[in-house]
């Protein structure tokens, strides 16, 4: 178990210290010109430690990346990539391009059960002459494709509560920190008032990565200094969220401990104390998966799902990679919806979850010849 840990958490020990902040690259935003720090008082029950928040004044929703679509960020992706160099060596329907198929889905990590299910079937009906030619095949496979999706595609909706409480969770390095920046930018382009609070108070370097996210998109972050209490920081949180008429806040948390068991326990405890200051609190946790992990995803949602009781999922990184069959993987396996997907490194290329417009970019559009 503990190999299986070092081995989901992918990272070298000696490694932690020296990490250095992560700047979200988000060129076409200029730098917000004063980030007027407005230190804020703690919420009067909040333990011990004083909160320390930051915001920036102005600056945000600025000139507006151009956003791309699914197939121009997919189509770079390995697992695109691979699904359309088969049909253009095999323009012709016959069980080597089903032989073919198999082994591509498997390389990306669809999942061995769900591979072959898919493909006997496209093969039973391919040998009944269902298909005319490999366009036929293709549209089939898209269809089985989206029907495996489909029942995943539950997007989140942070209307019902206020404040509506995200946990976020995941091992180190996924992209959640990421993931709360750009959803901290998408609620806010929503006119919600956002409120972030740094839990991952494991390493320094966390807590900065917030605050910038932050301070580029004027939203107010709850933190103490490293080594604090993550409980007590988003305790905290939640408390100055309520006070202030917060519509969504979104807690950071860690992704690695000194041990795996003593993280879990700190994530439950985090869960425990957000429901003393609101029953009903949090109304999402959200677990962030790495999609270049691989089949690897599957045993850290188990592990996640036990002991915080995952709600909801983001897989990012999708592009690029040549794994991405692991949504699938993902979504025939635990059934948890699947709310945001990460299609690159800006704001904007965090997209909600949708089924016909992720297989279409991995999918060749239509054969010719
Ligand atoms: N290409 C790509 N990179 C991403 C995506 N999401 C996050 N990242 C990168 O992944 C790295 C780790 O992200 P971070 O948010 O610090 O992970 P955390 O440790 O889980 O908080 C950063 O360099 C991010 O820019 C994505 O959707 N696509
Ligand atoms: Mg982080």
């Amino acid at each position: 178990m503990q190999k299986f840990w070092k081995k989901i958490t992918g990272r070298g020990e000696s490694e932690q210290p020296a990490e250095p902040a992560t700047s979200p690259p988000e060129p076409s935003e200029p730098a917000t010109a004063a980030a007027a720090a407005e230190p804020v008082k703690a919420a009067p029950a909040a333990q011990q430690a004083q909160a320390v928040e930051t915001v920036a004044s102005s600056g945000a929703g600025s000139a507006q990346p151009v956003k791309r679509s699914w197939r121009e960020r997919l189509s770079g992706s390995g697992f695109a990539r691979n699904l359309t160099s088969l049909f253009v060596r095999h323009p012709r329907l016959d069980d080597e391009l089903l032989d073919e198929l198999e082994t591509t889905l498997i390389t990306a990590d669809v999942g061995i059960a769900a591979t072959h299910e898919l493909v006997e079937d496209l093969r039973r009906r391919m040998h009944k002459r269902e298909f005319a030619d490999a366009n036929a095949l293709l549209d089939a496979l898209r269809t089985a494709l989206i029907t495996m999706l489909q029942p995943v595609a539950q997007p989140l909706q942070v209307s019902g509560r206020k404040p509506f409480v995200l946990l976020v969770v995941g091992v180190n390095g996924v992209g959640k920190t990421t993931t709360i920046g750009k959803l901290a930018r998408r609620y806010r382009d929503e006119h919600r008032h956002v409120m972030l609070a740094a839990g991952d108070t494991f390493r320094a370097a966390a807590v900065a990565q917030l605050q910038e996210w932050g301070a580029r998109n004027s939203v107010p972050v709850i933190a103490q200094g490293q080594g604090a209490d993550s409980a007590s920081v988003v305790f905290d949180a939640l408390q100055t969220a309520q006070a202030r008429g917060i519509d969504v806040l979104i807690a950071d948390t860690a992704g690695r401990l000194h041990t795996q068991a003593g993280l879990m326990n700190e994530l439950a405890k985090v869960k425990r104390v957000l429901g003393k200051v609101d029953a009903s609190a949090p109304h999402e946790v959200l677990m962030v998966i790495d999609g270049t992990t691989g089949q690897n995803a599957i045993s850290q949602v188990r592990q996640f799902r036990d002991a915080t009781g995952v709600t909801g999922l983001v897989v990012t990184k999708l592009d690029g990679t040549a794994r991405g069959g692991v949504v699938f993987a993902l979504a025939r396996e635990f059934g948890l919806p699947i709310r945001y997907v990460g299609l690159g490194e800006s704001a904007q290329d965090l997209r909600t979850f949708d089924p016909v417009a992720f297989v279409d970019g991995l999918l060749p559009a239509r054969l010719t010849g």
